[in-house]
């Protein structure tokens, strides 16, 4: 009986959740863009190299929830020469449709309605983390250049904005086999926004791209760092997921275990996945 009030309770307050969520996420499709280009602290937290990197994450995690979904496989970083980031992933591309509501290809609302992530797949299609859904708007309205191809249905489509507006409506640009799919985002962040540095740093996103890697098991992401002369492209997967990641961390120091302990379980809807090893000589963990 009590379990089945806590029930009831945790439902209300669920609802309650998603009506102040909706609210919210209402009146800043009001505010448009131009509300992220006059306080991007609102939305990145920060303009300085950590907010830098944060472009890279937000569109790395829209990637991430296309692969959660069960649509994609692989995600392509790649730094390129001025700087410049290319996301690419293997999904089955953003829809291009034309939306009844705006009149405007489904492609163009992404980037540049906020909140729009959440539209699709019915309101909790933003799983991953960052920004619940805002990501991909915020770093087009960051950007002085950001261009998508999304190939799907035997078509590639493009478009492209600057600052957060529409600079070249969506076209189509080409054929592609029938079988291909999936969405090549490439953006140039403001040096306006980002007046402390624009220059990113391979050593923070291999870091994080390989936690990705062990937070997402069975997901391949390719690093590549086009600003070098030998620009290699590395890839992380890890088929292990944490139980792989507590190993990484854990490598050479004294392991009281001969491997971790893993639990898995499910709750509501939610999965729960832990990895624990015990070392005698622990030192702050470093990937
Ligand atoms: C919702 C529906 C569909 C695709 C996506 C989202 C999608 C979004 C992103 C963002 C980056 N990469 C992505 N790949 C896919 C497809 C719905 C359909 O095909 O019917």
């Amino acid at each position: 009986m009590a379990e089945d009030k806590e029930t009831q309770e945790e439902l209300v307050k669920e609802k309650e959740e998603k009506a102040a969520e909706y609210d919210a996420s209402q009146i800043q499709v009001l505010e448009g863009l131009e509300a992220v280009r006059k306080r991007p602290g609102m939305y990145i937290g920060t303009t300085s190299s950590q907010g830098l990197h944060h472009l890279v994450w937000e569109i790395i995690d829209n990637g991430i929830d296309e692969a959660l979904a069960g649509f994609a496989s692989e995600i392509d970083v790649v730094v390129e020469p001025d700087n410049s980031i290319t996301v690419t992933d293997d999904g089955r591309g953003i829809p291009v449709d034309i939306q009844k509501k705006t009149g405007r290809p489904a492609l163009e609302t992404v980037y540049t309605i906020l909140h729009a992530g959440g539209k699709f797949g019915g309101g909790g299609y933003k799983v991953s983390g960052g920004l619940h859904g805002v990501g991909a708007s915020v770093v087009n309205a960051l950007s002085t250049e950001l261009d998508v191809v999304v190939t799907r249905g035997g078509k590639r489509y493009y478009i492209d904005f600057t600052r957060g507006k529409v600079k070249t409506p969506m076209k189509i640009i080409g054929d592609a086999p029938e079988h291909e799919h999936g969405t090549k985002v490439h953006f140039v962040p403001d040096p306006d926004i980002f007046t402390e540095t624009t220059t990113y740093d391979d050593k923070i996103l291999v870091q994080r791209i390989r936690e990705l890697a062990f937070l997402n098991k069975g997901l391949q992401l390719n690093f590549t760092d086009k600003r070098k002369d030998t620009a290699e492209k590395l890839s992380f997967k890890a088929e292990g997921g944490i139980r792989e990641y507590v190993e990484f961390l854990d490598k050479g120091k004294d392991n009281l275990l001969p491997e971790p302990i893993y639990v898995e379980g499910q709750y509501k809807g939610i999965t729960v996945e832990v990895a624990l090893q015990y070392a005698t000589n622990a030192t702050p963990a470093t990937c």
